[in-house]
């Protein structure tokens, strides 16, 4: 078993996770997954953590469930409840925490581990990584909410392709087809997460929650249905003591000192 199989880092206002299995190219386990649902729990808990930035060790993201458990323990019931005891629950609680995550996706994001990169609110590519929905060449389906997700993102015809055929995607490419915010160079990616992820710890962290669960509900609703939780969140958002210090700093022409969650 490896004994850090996540790092946590405190930063001034959020926290970096490293997923930390460099010699299987960050390849998941359930202690890996263990720990990395329980640190996401942790920074919610902690109400000065304002963002989070997810990345991998060595020259992978993350290339989803580790295979060599699977020839360890054969078991006709393990995959599914893999999903449904493990992946499902942090793919939930990655789009629904309060506050952003930026994905520093610094080499290779494959099966499962490209779909957790797309599930962040953010994500930047290191101009060498790639993202595999690798699936079919294992005789799976894309899980981790690849389904819902890529096609969304990119479209049916493309995401049709990348599944069916489950060749790589370089990082250029994910950013020109808006499957991602930015491929940077290599040198640059880490030091362009944590500018984003600065940036958030001094935003008016609610606002952003209310924003992410706005989005996340416009994939279901109608545009009646959007229009009233607009409404809604927009009055809880005008409720915060940000949007009052937002408004006064407008007015004295000063940079706002938001003080971030209260949720
Ligand atoms: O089981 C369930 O619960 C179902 C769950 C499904 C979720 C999923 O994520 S299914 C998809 C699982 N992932 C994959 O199928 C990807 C497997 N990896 C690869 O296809 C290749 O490693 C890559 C294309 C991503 C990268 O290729 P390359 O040539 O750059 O590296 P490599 O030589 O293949 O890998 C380096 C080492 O990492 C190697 O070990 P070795 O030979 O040096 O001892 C390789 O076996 C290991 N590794 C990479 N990915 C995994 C892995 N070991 C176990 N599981 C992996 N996913």
């Amino acid at each position: 078993m490896d004994e850090r199989p996540i790092l946590v880092e405190l930063r001034e206002g959020y926290r970096v996770i490293t997923l930390n299995r460099p010699q299987r190219l960050n390849a998941c386990t359930e202690g890996m997954l263990t720990a990395l649902n329980a640190a996401l729990a942790e920074a919610e808990a902690d109400k000065s953590c304002r963002a989070l930035l997810l990345t991998g060790a060595g020259r992978a993201f993350c290339t989803g469930q580790d295979l060599t458990d699977r020839l360890a323990k054969p078991d006709e019931n393990v995959v599914g409840g893999a999903q449904e005891y493990f992946y499902n629950p942090l793919i939930r609680k990655l789009r629904a925490l309060p506050f952003p995550i930026v994905a520093a996706v610094n080499g290779v994001a494959a099966g499962a581990g490209a779909n957790i990169a797309l599930a962040c609110d953010i994500v930047l590519a290191a101009r060498s990584a790639s993202f595999i929905q690798s699936f079919a060449r294992i005789g799976l389906i894309p899980d981790s909410g690849g389904t819902w997700t890529l096609p969304r993102l990119i479209g049916p015809a493309r995401a049709r392709a990348l599944m069916l055929l489950a060749e790589p995607l370089p990082a250029q490419t994910a950013e020109d087809w808006g499957m991602i915010w930015k491929a940077v160079d290599d040198a640059v990616l880490v030091a362009e997460a944590e500018k984003l992820c600065t940036h958030f710890a001094a935003a008016p962290s609610d606002a952003l929650a209310f924003i992410k669960s706005a989005l996340d509900a416009a994939c279901d609703n109608d545009l009646a249905t959007q229009l009233d939780l607009e409404r809604d969140l927009q009055h809880a958002a005008s409720l915060t003591a940000d949007y009052a210090e937002g408004v006064r700093a407008f007015a004295e022409k000063r940079t706002p000192k938001f003080t971030g969650r209260t949720k």
